[in-house]
C-alpha cells in the first residue's frame, strides 16, 4: 500500500449541482453505492454503466496506455490517468451522459443516472 497511486476526486460543473439538491442528497444518505468502470484493453468495462443520483463512479486504468473518461458534453473530464490511476466523480442528478477516451475516439461509455 505504499505504491503512490495517483487518485482524483472530481466533482460536477455548476450546471449540474444545480440540479435538485435535496433529491440527491437524501438519496446518498440513505443507499449512496459506489460503482467502478475498468478501463483494460482499450475498452471501459461495463461500457454502459446505470446508477442513482447521489452514486460515485471510480475509473481505474489497467492498461499501460493512458486514458480519460471524458464527457462528450464537457461536463467532466477525468485528464489522462496513468496505468493503476483512478478518479472518482459523484453525480448529483438524473441524466444521461456519453463519454469517450480523450487520446482513443473509439473507447466510449455511458453513464446514465436514475
Ligand atoms: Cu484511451
Amino acid at each position: 500500500m505504499t505504491n503512490p497511486t495517483r487518485r482524483n476526486v472530481l466533482r460536477l460543473g455548476a450546471s449540474l449541482l444545480a440540479l435538485p439538491l435535496a433529491a440527491a442528497t437524501a438519496n446518498a444518505a440513505s443507499h449512496s453505492t459506489s460503482h467502478t468502470v475498468v478501463i483494460k484493453g482499450m475498452k471501459f468495462t461495463p461500457a454502459d454503466l446505470v446508477i442513482n443520483a447521489g452514486d460515485t463512479v471510480m475509473w481505474v486504468n489497467e492498461d499501460s496506455a493512458r486514458h480519460s473518461a471524458t464527457d462528450l458534453n464537457g461536463a467532466f473530464d477525468t485528464g489522462l490517468l496513468a496505468k493503476g490511476a483512478s478518479a472518482s466523480l459523484t453525480f448529483g442528478g438524473a441524466g444521461t451522459f456519453n463519454y469517450r477516451c480523450t487520446p482513443h475516439s473509439a473507447m466510449r461509455g455511458t453513464i446514465t443516472i436514475n
